[in-house]
């Protein structure tokens, strides 16, 4: 077992078409646990921290306004692998190339409304919880024998 957490973003095109119950079903189902969830207007000081790395990119300007435009729903998910799983779960970048079945390939028909963020590396995941989330945010809970699952 490899315990790991990482940051999971509907954004806000997730939002206001209603998929954050089925983001969290397909993590909860997947077998994951929720250890943090907020819903907030992201400010721009947190969106250029998170993505620091594209500033220099030519759709950078339009990402940000897309990811203020409306609230988003961020949340800590944490299992095995929970890294790797979840970016195969959301699917490809480019929408267009997001395999049916993971949530970009079911939901959104491009790159630049593609639903969902959730970090790319362990260490990423890191940076990324600990910018949008206090530590005292975040929830440690354990399974109960009859309930639980083997996560
Ligand atoms: O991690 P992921 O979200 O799959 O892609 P990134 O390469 O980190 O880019 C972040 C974000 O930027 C992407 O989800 C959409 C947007 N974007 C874009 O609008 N146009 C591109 N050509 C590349 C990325
Ligand atoms: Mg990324």
């Amino acid at each position: 077992w490899t315990p790991e957490r990482t940051l999971v973003a509907v954004k806000p095109d997730g939002v206001q078409r209603r998929l954050v119950g089925d983001v969290i079903r397909r993590f909860e189902r997947r077998g994951f646990r929720l250890v943090g969830m907020k819903m907030l207007q992201a400010p721009e000081s947190i969106l250029a921290e998170h993505y620091h790395d594209l500033r220099r990119k030519p759709f950078y300007p339009a990402l940000i306004s897309y990811m203020s435009s409306g609230p988003l729903v961020a949340m800590v998910w944490e299992g095995h692998n929970v890294v790797r799983t979840s970016r195969a779960m959301i699917g490809d970048t480019d929408s267009s190339e997001a395999a049916p079945g993971t949530i970009r390939g079911d939901f959104s028909i491009h790159i630049s409304r593609n639903i969902i963020h959730a970090s790319d590396s362990v260490e990423g995941a890191q940076r990324e919880i600990g910018l949008w989330f206090r530590s005292s945010e975040l929830v440690d809970w354990t399974d109960r024998g009859s309930q639980g699952n083997a996560s």
